[in-house]
C-alpha cells in the first residue's frame, strides 16, 4: 500500500488552498455555516438514538411508527427502527402525488443518441404500480430475490422501484459484467427472476444483454430462475425461450395502475448489491429498507442541499451503489427532478457531459474523478469539447465520488466546470455504508482540494492503529466508524460470519466498523484524507475490483500456472491492473508474448467483464516468493510502477526473478 498512499497523503497534507462556501450558497443552504454543522454533531453526541429517531420521523413516512431506534443486543448485527413499517416505493412515489409534485418531472431521460424524454411523478408512479402488479402476476412476492441486468433507463429505475413496492429484494448486476459473473450472483442470491433488456446502447453501439442472460442461465445452478422479463430497448434479435421469457410491455399491458404497497418491517432487505472484497468471490452486501432510505433522503438534503427547483444529475450506473442511492432512491425520496443518462461521456464527443448540463440546465452535477481526468485530457486535445465552450451557468454544486480526487483534477473541475462559483463535495462512502459518510457540506465546510473533510453529523468516523487505538491527527492509520449508523449494511447475504469477521474484526475490539481504507487527519483542521485501500482491493476508474478475483480468472485459463495481480497508479483511471503471470509452458517473449497477453485479457473480460481486463501483463518463469511460499506483492507493486527495488529482498527465495519481471510485454 505504501507508495501510492504516500504521494496522496502528501498531496492532502501539503494542500493549503482553502475554499470557503460562497456567501450566497451558504445563506440558502440546508446546513448553513459550521455552527449549524457543529450543532447537529453535538445533538448526535449527546443523544445518539434521539438524533436518529428525530431524522427518521421527519424524513420518512412510516405506515407504522417505530418505538425503538437502535438495538445493539446482537452486535454487530444491529437493527434500526425495527418495529416500524414502511415501503420505500411509497416514500419515493406516492408521497409526491399529494405534496404538489404529481406533475413535476421526476426523470429526464437522456438517451445515448441524444433524444430526451421526461416522466412526471404521476407517470412514474403509474409505471411502477403496473410493473409491480405484473411481477405479482408472475407469482413474485415479498422476500423473493430478483436480479436486474438492465441498461440505464426509466425502466431500470421502474424495475427496482417495483421490486421495492412488492417487498421483493432486488439485486442489480452491472450490465458490463460477464455471463459467469451474472451466474454467480443469480446463484448466490437464489433469484426467482431476471429482468433484462434485449440490448443496451453505448456510444452508438448495440451490445447484447439478453444473450448474456441466456448464457448465464444455461450454466449450472441457475434453476431458481423461473422468469426472464425483457425490456425491448433496441428491437435487436434475441432468442426467446417459451415459458420462461416474457416481454416487459406485454406483461405490463392491461395491469392496474394502482398497487397497494407491501408494508415491510424497517429491517426488511431492500436490496443486495455484490461488491468485491479482498478474498474469495464477490460478497452480497445486504441493505435494510428503513435505515438505508433515511440516509439516501437525508444526504440529498445535507450533502446536495437539494431544493425544489434543482435539476440533479448523478452520472453513475444503477449497477453500482451510487446509482442506487443517488438515482433510484435518494432523488425520488425528496421529490427532485433528475437526469438519467444512458450514454457514455465521450459519445458523440467528449463534450457530452457539458452539452447535457447546458441542455437540461442541470444545477447539481455528481460524477467520478476518473471521468473528470479523462475529460481534462480530451479538452486539452480538442478545445471544442472544453467545458468553457458550453453554457454551464445553471450549475450551483459539483460532486465527486468513487475514488480520491487529486488536487489538480479538483482545481480543474472547480475552475472550468464550476466557474469558481460552485462548491465541490468530495463524498467518501462505500457500497457497505449505503450513503455518504465523510464529505463537505456545501453551505458550511471550507473545502480543501483532495480532502473529503469531515464526517456527516451522526457518523462517528475515526482513525485508529492496528490494535484499535486512536491515532493523533497528522498520523495515518485505519479508517473506522465507531458506532453503528442506520444505512450500514446489515450482513453479507448468506454469510453472516464473513460480515462479522470482515467488518468488525476482533483485533480492533469487535465493535468498530472497518472500512478497508487508510486515512489521515490534518493536524490543524482535523480534515480526513483517504489514502487508499489497505486490503487487496483495487479501484480502477472508481470500480472496485478484488485482486483475487482477477487472479482466479487468470489461473482458470488453460495456459496459466500462476498469477499475481497488483494495482499501479494511472493518470486517468486512478489505478490500473497489472498482472504477473507464470505460464504452464516456457516464458514467451516478443510478439508471442503480446499475443498471449491479449488472449488472457480477453479471457478475463469473458470471465468477469471488460472492466477487469489487466492493462498490463508481464510474464515470468516464477513469481517473487518468500521461503514460506508467500508471493511478495509489495515488490510486484514497485516493479509495476517501474521503480527500482530498494527494500530488503533477503527473505526472497528467488531474487533473480525480479530482473525478469521488470520488463513489460
Ligand atoms: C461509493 C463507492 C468504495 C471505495 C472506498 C474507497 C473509494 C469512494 C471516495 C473514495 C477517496 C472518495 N472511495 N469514494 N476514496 N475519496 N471520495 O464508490 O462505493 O464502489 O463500494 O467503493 O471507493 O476506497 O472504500 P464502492
Amino acid at each position: 500500500m505504501a507508495e501510492t498512499e504516500t504521494s496522496q497523503q502528501q498531496n492532502g497534507l501539503q494542500e493549503n488552498r482553502v475554499f470557503p462556501p460562497p456567501a450566497d450558497f451558504a445563506a440558502q443552504a440546508a446546513i448553513s455555516g459550521m455552527d449549524a454543522y457543529n450543532k447537529l454533531c453535538a445533538e448526535a453526541e449527546k443523544d445518539y438514538e434521539g438524533f436518529w429517531g428525530r431524522l427518521a420521523r421527519e424524513t420518512l413516512d412510516w405506515h407504522k411508527p417505530f418505538t425503538k431506534v437502535l438495538d445493539e443486543s446482537n452486535a454487530p448485527f444491529y437493527t434500526w427502527f425495527e418495529d416500524g413499517e414502511l415501503n420505500a416505493s411509497y416514500n419515493c412515489l406516492d408521497r409526491n402525488l399529494t405534496n404538489g409534485n404529481a406533475d413535476k418531472v421526476a426523470i429526464i431521460f437522456e438517451a445515448d443518441d441524444g433524444k430526451a424524454t421526461t416522466v412526471t411523478y404521476r407517470q412514474l408512479h403509474e409505471r411502477v404500480c403496473k410493473f409491480a402488479n405484473a411481477l405479482k402476476s408472475r407469482g413474485i412476492k415479498k422476500g423473493d430475490r430478483v436480479v436486474i441486468y438492465m441498461p440505464m433507463s426509466v425502466e431500470g429505475v421502474t424495475a427496482m422501484q417495483a421490486c421495492a413496492r412488492i417487498g421483493a429484494t432486488h439485486s442489480v448486476v452491472f450490465g458490463g459484467f460477464s455471463a459467469k459473473s451474472l451466474q454467480e450472483r443469480i446463484i448466490d442470491a437464489g433469484a426467482v427472476a431476471v429482468i433484462t433488456a434485449d440490448e443496451q446502447m453505448r456510444g452508438g453501439k448495440a451490445l447484447p444483454l439478453k444473450a448474456i442472460v441466456d448464457e448465464a442461465c444455461a450454466m449450472e445452478g441457475c434453476d431458481s430462475v423461473r422468469d426472464v422479463i425483457i425490456y425491448k430497448r433496441t428491437g435487436g434479435n434475441i432468442n426467446f425461450q417459451q415459458g420462461r421469457d416474457i416481454w416487459m410491455h406485454e406483461l405490463v399491458d392491461g395491469q392496474s395502475a394502482e398497487c397497494e404497497p407491501e408494508w415491510v418491517g424497517a429491517e426488511h432487505p431492500l436490496f443486495i448489491l455484490y461488491t468485491s472484497g479482498s478474498t474469495g468471490t464477490p460478497k452480497g452486501v445486504q441493505h435494510a429498507t428503513g435505515g438505508y432510505l433515511l440516509w439516501a433522503a437525508q444526504t440529498m438534503k445535507w450533502t446536495f442541499d437539494i431544493k425544489p427547483n434543482d435539476v440533479f444529475w448523478c452520472t453513475a450506473d444503477i449497477g453500482w451503489v451510487t446509482g442506487h442511492t443517488y438515482i433510484t432512491y435518494g432523488p425520488l425520496a425528496v421529490g427532485a427532478t433528475q437526469i438519467v443518462f444512458e450514454g457514455i461521456p465521450t459519445f458523440p464527443n467528449a463534450g457530452r457531459f457539458w452539452e447535457t448540463i447546458a441542455k437540461h440546465k442541470a444545477t447539481i452535477f455528481y460524477t467520478a474523478p476518473t471521468a473528470i481526468r479523462s475529460l481534462i485530457k480530451a479538452s486539452n486535445a480538442d478545445e471544442n469539447v472544453h467545458p468553457k465552450k458550453f453554457d454551464l451557468s445553471s450549475l450551483r454544486l459539483l460532486g465527486s465520488v468513487g475514488e480520491p480526487i487529486n488536487p489538480e483534477a479538483w482545481m480543474w473541475y472547480y475552475r472550468n466546470v464550476g466557474n469558481e462559483q460552485c462548491p465541490i463535495v468530495d463524498t467518501f462512502w462505500q457500497t457497505e455504508t449505503g450513503g455518504h459518510m465523510i464529505t463537505p457540506l456545501p453551505g458550511a465546510t471550507p473545502e480543501v482540494p483532495g480532502s473529503c473533510t469531515l464526517p456527516l453529523p451522526g457518523i462517528m468516523a475515526a482513525i485508529v492503529d492496528e490494535a484499535g487505538h486512536d491515532v493523533p491527527n497528522g498520523q495515518g492509520g485505519i479508517l473506522v466508524v465507531k458506532r453503528p449508523w442506520p444505512s450500514m449494511l446489515r450482513t453479507i447475504w448468506g454469510n453472516p460470519q464473513r460480515f462479522k469477521a470482515g467488518y468488525f474484526p476482533e483485533e480492533l475490539g469487535g465493535k468498530y466498523y472497518l472500512a478497508g481504507d487508510g486515512a489521515i487527519r490534518n493536524k490543524d483542521t482535523g480534515y480526513f484524507t483517504i489514502t487508499g485501500r489497505i486490503d487487496d482491493v483495487l479501484n480502477v476508474s472508481g470500480h472496485r475490483m478484488g485482486t483475487m478475483e482477477i487472479e482466479s480468472a487468470l489461473v482458470a485459463h488453460e495456459l496459466v500456472a500462476e498469477a499475481a495481480v497488483v494495482g499501479k497508479p494511472d493518470d486517468t483511471t486512478g489505478e490500473a491492473i497489472c498482472a504477473f503471470v507464470v505460464l504452464k509452458r516456457a516464458r514467451p517473449s516478443g510478439d508471442e508474448a503480446k499475443q498471449i497477453a491479449q488472449q488472457l485479457r480477453n479471457w478475463v473480460a469473458h470471465e468477469i467483464g471488460p472492466i477487469a481486463k489487466p492493462k498490463e501483463i508481464r510474464f515470468g518463469d516464477n513469481l517473487p516468493k518468500t521461503r514460506s511460499g508467500k508471493i511478495m506483492r509489495r515488490l510486484l507493486r514497485v516493479l509495476a510502477k517501474g521503480e527500482t527495488i530498494t527494500q530488503d529482498v533477503s527473505t526472497l527465495e528467488n531474487p533473480a526473478i525480479l530482473e525478469q519481471l521488470k520488463e513489460s510485454t
